[in-house]
């Protein structure tokens, strides 16, 4: 048990999810490492989120509501993090989810389908429909006929570079929550929310929450035609560097 007073709290919490979701076979041994990455990178953004990431969850938020055929790619580490907030948005948003793995076995599609379905995600699509994309080296090619690949805008946080780059050039709009705003797949997604998936994801309720109420189809396009994904990771850098020179001793 840790107290809620303990400054690390809400990082311990994260952990504990990981781990509990490793050993019920949700999450990779790879993906416990991932993780520790992914808390080096959010201690230099000072572990909140920056006004800078809010903007992209916005810009993001709209082109998940505009898009014809949304899709949410769900990992290992996102299932054991955000099923709660996956359940939320995917209930406002009526997105579909498609489980796709980096580490792929059909006992740990089963596993993490089970996991969200038992935190309320009532679509979830599990590739029995397999179709496997070109240019991408891992498993994560294969990709649900009615998910992925049919759609026009894929969302997936914690995404690998190789299939974000690959999904670009198939001509798809990817959407990434990456804590890293230098790695491949910061780079070559359509927009990338530099924050900690489960704080992006509440974010991305809140958003979504508000459009269903005023739901505005310019205010929609305005907010995609006017974000930079460039100007965005610049931003996010500057953060880095601006946190690392004010506690440099
Ligand atoms: O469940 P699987 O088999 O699909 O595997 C999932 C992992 C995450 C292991 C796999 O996709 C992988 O190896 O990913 P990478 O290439 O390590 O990239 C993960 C990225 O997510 C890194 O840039 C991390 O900084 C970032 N990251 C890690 N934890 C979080 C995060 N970003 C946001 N929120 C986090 N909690």
């Amino acid at each position: 048990m840790v107290s809620e007073e303990h400054p690390r709290y809400k990082s311990l919490m994260l952990r504990n999810k990981l781990v509990d979701g490793y050993e019920k076979g949700i999450t990779s041994a790879h993906g416990l490492i991932a993780h520790g990455r992914g808390e080096a990178f959010d201690y230099l953004l000072g572990e909140q989120t920056s006004k800078n990431a809010l903007g992209a969850t916005k810009a993001a938020c709209a082109y998940l509501l505009t898009a014809r055929h949304p899709i949410l790619s769900v990992n290992g580490n996102t299932a054991a993090l955000a099923s709660e907030e996956i359940a939320e948005f995917c209930a406002i948003t009526d997105i579909p989810v498609e489980v796709n793995l980096f580490h792929r076995s059909a006992e740990r599609i089963k596993r993490i389908t089970d996991h969200l379905h038992a935190h309320g995600v009532a679509n979830v699509l599990t590739g029995f429909d397999i179709i496997k994309l070109n240019h991408i080296a891992s498993e994560r090619a294969k990709v649900d006929k009615h998910g992925i690949f049919k759609a026009d805008v894929v969302f997936a946080p914690l995404e690998d570079g190789d299939r974000a780059q690959a999904l670009t050039q198939l001509g798809k709009v990817v959407l990434t929550v990456d804590l890293n705003p230098l790695s491949r797949t910061a780079v070559t997604s359509t927009v990338t929310i530099v924050d900690e998936v489960t704080r992006a994801m509440k974010n991305l309720i809140s958003f979504a929450t508000h459009f269903a109420r005023e739901s505005n189809q310019d205010e929609l396009d305005t907010l995609k035609a006017s974000f930079n994904n460039v100007r965005n990771l610049k931003a996010s850098n500057v953060i880095m560097l601006k946190r690392l020179q004010s506690v440099m001793l």
